[in-house]
């Protein structure tokens, strides 16, 4: 509470903030979630290029890789494992949560900022920390951690296991740090979600994106403990002599792998929700309807938020469980499918009937649905624990779940970059450019993934620095199929060059844009663009369902289902 109130108070001290205040020690949600998005973009540079560096090893063995130089054995562990936590710790979480969640929670509950702004620009702080803490990794003797993003025992535990043992300890720390850092927004965002809506907005009113983002923060926080122990543990493993997870000594590296995936398998769901969330609300501005469903899909989201802590050793069917468990969680796995099924038909139905425009925002929407459904049904035969124990750690794995988080990491963030763009910066972006940009990354896309499930199935395993070293895996058609991945990468990078060049340009336009410029009706969109330092003019009262908020801009034509009967 007297955080709040000393918000208030800083609001009038603070009405012409010096640089300093206005872009490092901002508590403005809005300045936040742009330092979120800066900082995991430019991390998602850094993740894409590493892929960049081991694609093109794999491509073409032992060449010195343009701007990288050689990629040894050693490098190559450190760039798949570093590949995988940025990806996923350093640029979904960052850039779905908190950038969106940041941006988006007091806009579109109709209040002026976060319950608690400082501890919001506290997380960011840590977190800036944490992706600092991982990048000095790089430069440090032995090299960067290279024991896979899951990090597993012993590889990880041991000075004389791993080849980097100082690289290791760095990991453990970022990865802790940047789990505190969000521990802290998630706190934010279920208080703000519960204690600060606008006048008359009930919980039924809540924007389906706020509520997934807000699920989300639960699931982490419920998940991560566990997994912040362990780190602990494995942290005291490497450095102090404790042997929790050192079988010479009476460990047991089974316990890490259940720690880990009881953590990791939410995680999948905390990073997932937000994207289904963006997508959801893209969906229903563009085909001019309200969420088909909108309490199912909430009950639904909760509901799958549940499921998805009992599903997590699927991950370790070939970890010597017993095979009675394994039908368990194979049973689990299989359910958890039933309620993602419910939501793609949910975004079909919302569809249906619509009056349907084809913007970037909304072609970034669509592809959604058809790539995530690509990599939920490949989901399906792994999770049958027989099926599995064959595929396991082959590229049918790496592409299955590539057809997972592409979709959420990139698919989800430019769904919904380009969709608020306006409401962010004030401009509007080049529709023209922006679907260049869309079949640019979707199409390389797809020329990447779709030939390493071929490979996986033909029994390449993942993880491998060089199949010139492995003839039975290295037939020289299968070599073209590699060059063939790699190109279509320098194809999709190529393309991201479109996308900055857009940013830049509409940034720089002097053309303001409008307040309201898709006629979409949740409540953001009423605020003044960009909105001022305490969002609206005058706090709104909400009196009609989370789509239907009527605004000076609201557009009659569009909109005939909404009218009260
Ligand atoms: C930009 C296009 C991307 C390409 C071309 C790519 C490529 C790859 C490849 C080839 C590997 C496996 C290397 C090996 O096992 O030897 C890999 C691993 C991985 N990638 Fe990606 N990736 C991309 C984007 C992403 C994204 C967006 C995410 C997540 C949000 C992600 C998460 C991971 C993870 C978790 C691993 C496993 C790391 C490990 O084995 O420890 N990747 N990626
Ligand atoms: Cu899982």
């Amino acid at each position: 509470m007297a955080e709040t109130i000393s918000t208030h108070a800083s609001h009038d001290e603070h009405h012409d903030p010096s640089f300093i205040w206005k872009y490092v020690f901002s508590t403005d949600h809005k300045m936040i979630a742009k330092q979120y998005m800066f900082t995991g973009m430019a991390m998602g540079l850094i993740g894409a290029f590493m892929a960049y560096a081991f694609r093109m090893q794999l491509a073409f063995p032992g060449m010195d890789v343009p701007l990288f130089g050689l990629v040894t054995p050693a490098v190559y562990n450190s760039l798949v494992t570093n590949h995988g936590t940025i990806m996923i710790f350093w640029v979904a979480m960052p850039v779905l949560i908190a950038a969106f969640g940041n941006f988006l929670i007091p806009l579109m509950l109709g209040c002026d900022d976060m319950v608690f702004p400082r501890l919001n620009m506290l997380s960011y702080w840590i977190f800036l920390l944490s992706a600092v803490v991982l990048l000095t990794s790089f430069f440090v003797p032995g090299g960067a951690f290279g024991g896979a993003w899951t990090a597993y025992p012993p590889l990880s535990a041991k000075a004389e296991y791993s080849l980097t043992p100082l690289g290791s300890s760095i990991w453990v720390v970022a990865v802790g740090l940047e789990f505190i850092a969000f521990l802290l927004g998630g706190i934010n965002f279920v208080t703000t979600a519960m204690n600060s809506r606008a006048p008359g907005m009930r919980l039924y009113d809540i924007p389906i994106v706020v509520w997934m983002i807000v699920i989300a923060s639960i699931l982490f926080m419920a998940s991560v403990g566990p997994l912040l122990a362990g780190a602990a543990m494995l942290f005291m493993d490497q450095q102090v002599g404790t042997a929790f997870f050192d079988p010479n000594k009476g460990g047991d590296p089974i316990l890490w792998q259940h720690l880990f995936w009881f953590f990791g398998h939410p995680e999948v769901y905390v990073v997932l929700l937000p994207a289904l969330g963006i997508t959801a609300d893209v969906i229903c501005t563009f085909s001019r309807k309200k969420l088909f469903a909108y309490r199912t899909v909430l009950m639904t989201t909760f509901a799958t938020g549940v499921l998805s802590f009992t599903v997590w050793a699927h991950h370790q069917f070939v970890a010597g469980i017993d095979p009675r468990m394994a039908n368990i969680f194979t049973i689990t796995t299989l359910l958890i499918s039933v309620p993602i099924a419910e939501l793609c038909f949910v975004y079909i139905a919302t569809l249906y009937g619509g009056s349907i425009s084809l913007t970037t925002p909304m072609l970034w929407a669509l592809s959604f649905i058809a790539t995530f459904l690509i990599g939920g049904v490949t989901g399906i035969f792994l999770g049958a624990s027989g099926a599995d124990i064959y595929m396991h750690d082959t590229y049918f794995v790496l592409a299955h779940f590539h057809y997972t988080f592409y979709p959420i990491a990139i698919i989800g963030t430019f769904a919904g970059f380009t969709y608020w763009f306006p409401k962010m910066f004030g401009k509007m972006m080049d529709e023209r450019l922006g679907k260049i940009h869309f079949w640019g990354s979707i199409i390389p896309f797809n020329a990447i993934f779709i030939p390493l499930f071929y490979l996986g199935v033909a029994g390449q395993h993942r993880r491998i620095f060089d199949f010139s070293n492995y003839p039975e895996l290295a037939t020289p058609e299968m070599q073209a199929i590699r060059i063939f991945a790699t190109v279509s990468l320098l194809v999709m990078l190529a393309f991201q060059f479109v996308f900055f060049y857009n940013c830049i340009k509409s940034w720089m336009s002097t053309e303001k844009a409008p307040d309201n410029p898709w006629k979409a009706n949740t409540l953001e969109w009423v605020a003044p663009t960009p909105p001022p330092h305490g969002n609206f003019k005058e706090l709104p009262t909400v009196y009609r369902g989370p789509y239907e908020f009527s605004h000076p801009d609201r557009d009659e034509d569009y909109w005939p289902q909404n009218e009260p009967a």
